[in-house]
């Protein structure tokens, strides 16, 4: 394509087309020529800026999907009912608000909304781990691998999930200390029987949906070229791939989304959410989230075989694939700047690398050979007995977590009117997020404690600017 007059001037503007590549990238542009200048509530509701007036029309529909309520089956709207007969709520929006960030209960009162918890019990037998390589854990017999707290009329939810936390006191090099909230996760009213002693769990808090088509369109040989698993460089840091089940293609692949890489593609963690959070199968998902032993749960009219055509499950793959990146702000200032060298000098740029090109992604002309700054490698590391959920899934020990992408991290606030990060959403701020690094990132944790205030304040102002 000749560019023409009108496209120079959007890539002066800071929207450059897809084919050209500006020859030094503008740091605001976290997600290269799909960034939007938006630092607003919808500032993750955008589609990529470099994407075509039809497929906008189709981004859109893809949203409306993924805003819409199901409601529970028979309903005179069929193209919408089929909720349940266990799930945690009854539409996408609802966990991942503005396609933002999810919390936990942010008071005493406050109900187990845009988190939710994993379940399973290690394996013993062949069957068990054969069980594995599928669903990268083995579930519990009773309750499956995903606890859902509601139920539709003649169905008990199967529990009441609760943080209770225990201070932790700290201190820095210059004296200031601080406290941090270690979560114990407790599992009240449970309506199917007791849970084994041998149970595996793990919260997680619903992650923003920004850019992940981008992290699709990664080459593959791009991050496992990061990959140092015996740590032969001797940093310290040893980042591997998970490796997970795609059951579209029936075969193991590269994990990239979920907090252990646990997911290998949107369309597939899309399918999944379905299921087991809102009850809605799919063309992949064809049985309901309902375990043997939950026989009134396996008795429930359904809202058709499936109850979600594969057209619906496609729109909102195609929305949640080209949500925009937005794009950076103060990258001037002299603050950010400091903090942003800081940032590398401390270590964590080992593992939230700040800049990659994407490769090519049929079908995505948007996320194509795109620099962007997703500060992930999407590799798993030990993060410590700090953080550990002692749930291993697929190729992550109980002790791994995905580097959290952190574009975007610094509007999280003014999206989602709230400031808690990490898996289980424990720290109430980013500053208490790094605190509670560990393992491998141990070293990264001691630079930032031996930081003077006015250093530790700088690392926050780049981490507010992404
Ligand atoms: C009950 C809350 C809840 C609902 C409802 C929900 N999600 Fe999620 N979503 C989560 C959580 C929690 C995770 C992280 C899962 C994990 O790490 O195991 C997640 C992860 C994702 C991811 C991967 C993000 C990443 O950065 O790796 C995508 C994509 C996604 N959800 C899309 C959807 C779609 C589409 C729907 C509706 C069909 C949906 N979700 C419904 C809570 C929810
Ligand atoms: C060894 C790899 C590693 C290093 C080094 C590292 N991180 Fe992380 N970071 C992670 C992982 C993995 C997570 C997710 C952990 C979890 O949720 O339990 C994370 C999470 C975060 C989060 C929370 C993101 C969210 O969405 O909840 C922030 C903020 C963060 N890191 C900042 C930093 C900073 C600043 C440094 C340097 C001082 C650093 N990290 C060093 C791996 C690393
Ligand atoms: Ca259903
Ligand atoms: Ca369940
Ligand atoms: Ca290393």
């Amino acid at each position: 394509m000749k560019p023409t007059l009108a496209l120079s001037l959007l890539a002066l503007a800071g929207i450059a087309n897809s084919n050209a590549t500006p020859a030094t990238p503008d740091p605001r542009q976290s997600g290269g020529a799909t960034t939007v200048f938006d630092a607003s509530m919808s500032a993750f509701s955008h589609p990529a800026a470099n994407i075509s007036p039809s497929r906008q029309n189709d981004f859109f529909i893809g949203n409306a999907f993924f805003k819409q309520p199901w409601v529970v089956a028979p309903s005179p709207t069929p193209a919408r009912d089929g909720l349940g007969p266990l799930f945690n709520i009854n539409s996408c929006q609802n966990c991942h608000v503005q396609a933002g960030k999810g919390h936990p209960p942010l008071s005493k009162d406050d109900a187990f909304l845009s988190t939710l918890v994993r379940l399973s019990i290690p394996p013993k037998t062949a069957a068990q781990r054969a069980m594995q390589r599928t669903i990268g854990v083995v579930p519990e017999p009773t309750y499956g691998d995903q606890l859902q707290i509601h139920g539709i009329d003649g169905v008990k939810g199967e529990g009441t999930p609760r943080f209770e936390y225990t201070e932790i006191k700290g201190t820095f090099k210059d004296g200031e200390t601080y406290t941090l909230l270690q979560p114990k996760l407790l599992i009240e009213a449970l309506n199917y029987g007791k849970l084994p002693e041998n149970i595996q769990t793990s919260a997680r808090v619903a992650p923003a949906l920004i850019g992940l088509g981008l992290l699709e369109a990664i080459e593959e040989t791009d991050i496992l070229a990061q990959a140092d698993p015996d740590d032969k460089n001797g940093d310290g840091i040893s980042g591997h791939p998970n490796y997970a089940w795609d059951a579209a293609q029936q075969k193991t692949v590269l994990g990239r989304f979920g907090w252990k890489a646990n997911q290998p593609s949107v369309a597939q963690q899309t399918t999944t959410a379905f299921n087991n959070d809102i009850g809605i199968t799919s063309t992949f998902r064809p049985e309901p989230s309902c375990t043997t032993k939950q026989q009134e749960c396996r008795q429930q009219p359904d809202g058709g075989k499936p109850e979600a055509q594969q057209t619906t499950v496609d729109a909102v793959t195609f929305f949640a694939s080209l949500l925009a990146v937005p794009a950076r702000r103060d990258v001037e200032d002299t603050s950010v700047l400091q903090g942003q060298k800081l940032f590398q000098q401390a270590g964590c740029a080992a593992c939230h690398t700040p800049a990659i090109t994407t490769g090519s992604k049929a079908g995505f002309p948007e996320l194509e050979h795109q620099p962007i700054q997703p500060f992930t490698d999407l590799l798993l590391h030990d993060m410590g007995e700090g953080l550990a959920d002692k749930r291993p899934d697929f190729e992550a020990s109980g002790n791994e977590w995905r580097t959290a992408p952190l574009w975007g991290i610094g509007l999280v606030e003014t999206v989602n009117g709230h400031t808690r990060f990490l898996h289980d959403g424990r720290a109430c701020n980013l500053l208490e997020a790094i605190l509670w690094h560990g393992g491998e990132a141990e070293k990264a944790r001691q630079a930032v404690l031996t930081m003077s205030k006015e250093e530790r304040n700088a690392l926050l102002r780049f981490l507010n600017s992404l």
